[in-house]
């Protein structure tokens, strides 16, 4: 099992935590759980490096509050195991150009940034995420749907490599729970919660104060209809909310429908907005400890990164060997 998150944001929003980070932290207890915070991705756009080391450390100190267990699973940051890079860089001499151009991450990225402005690591950085996955040898990839497409590229490498140089890496699968695959932007239920495209209202920022969180679920956009019902396609916004509330309170929706039959959008919004607030406030003081003792910290990302570092090497050695590479002396 092999998943990452960028440390870009400083705050992890609602869609992360619930379309990944929570999936990650179930999976840590039945399986050999790698999991990383990407900060090679997070160059692909500018970054500043005070706040990109900053915001590595908060990525890791939220992973630890959201319940990630450095004694069940390796929790390491990418730059610290250089085999992604250089992995990365044979991923990318058996990618073609037209596949790559196909990914459509990369296209509304860069169509937001301008083409001239876009990178070519932002162009790369799938090949990247193939590299990444590959090097673990990992069988599922905890993700939320935007990533779909990311891990099927994954799979088409994975095979090319095994039948040009033979068998060598295991060909993953995603493991996408349907439920919370895509959380909505609040304000545009149309739209995944993001953290570039969604407005600041249609956000939710775990870190957030629970007051503002609140609010904005209160102010979330619903419908003209007054039933409280699940169905993506017409009701959007509604829908959206009983997911989170599901996940966040356990109850299937079903059972939710039938606690809110007659009851109006407001009583909804008040339990989630409840619900929000119970989960975000123990995870916020929970991330400002983990930010309090840099020592641990480290020493959890030392740790980490030697056992990341063990795997990546034995697979990076044998793809090289593979490839015809002197092997050096
Ligand atoms: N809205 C979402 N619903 C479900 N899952 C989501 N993920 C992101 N948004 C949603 C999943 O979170 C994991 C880590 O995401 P990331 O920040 O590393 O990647 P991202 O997809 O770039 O996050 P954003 O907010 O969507 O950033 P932008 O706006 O830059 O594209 C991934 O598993 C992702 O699927």
């Amino acid at each position: 099992m092999l998943s990452g998150i960028q440390p870009t944001a400083g705050s992890f929003h609602l869609g992360n935590y619930l379309g990944a980070v929570r999936q990650w932290v179930a999976l840590q207890e039945s399986h050999d759980a790698f999991y990383m915070v990407v900060d090679l991705h997070a160059i692909t756009v500018p970054q500043d490096p005070a706040e990109l080391r900053a915001n590595t450390r908060l990525a890791v100190a939220q992973l630890l509050a959201a319940g990630l267990d450095p004694e069940r699973c390796t929790l390491f940051v990418q730059s610290h195991v250089p085999e992604h890079a250089q992995l990365g860089w044979v991923m990318n001499c058996l990618t073609g150009f037209g596949e790559a151009s196909r990914m459509t991450q990369f296209k509304d990225k860069s169509a937001k940034q301008g083409a001239d402005r876009a990178t070519v690591g932002l162009f790369t950085y799938p090949v990247l995420q193939v590299a990444d996955i590959l090097l673990y040898q990992a069988n599922q990839v905890p993700v939320g749907e935007d990533q779909r497409q990311h891990i099927e590229l994954t799979r088409d490498l994975a095979e090319r490599f095994n039948g040009r140089y033979g068998q060598t890496f295991t060909v993953p699968a995603p493991y996408i729970l349907k439920e919370t695959a895509k959380i909505f932007d609040l304000q545009d239920p149309a739209v995944k919660m993001s953290k570039s495209a969604s407005t600041p209202k249609g956000l939710i920022n775990l870190l957030d104060d629970p007051k503002i969180t609140a609010k904005k679920v209160k102010s979330a956009v619903t419908d003209t209809d007054t039933v409280i019902r699940f169905d993506a396609e017409k009701k959007p916004g509604v829908s959206n909310l009983l997911t989170i509330l599901s996940t966040l309170s356990g109850s299937p929706v079903e059972d939710l429908e039938r606690r809110y039959e007659g009851k109006g959008y407001g009583a909804l919004k008040t339990d989630v907005a409840e619900a929000m607030v119970e989960f975000v406030t123990p995870f916020r003081t929970r991330t400002q400890e983990y930010l309090d003792d840099p020592e641990t910290l480290d020493s959890i990302l030392a740790k980490g990164a030697e056992k990341a570092r063990a795997v990546a090497a034995e697979t990076l050695a044998q793809t090289y060997d593979r490839m015809g590479f002197l092997p050096a002396k």
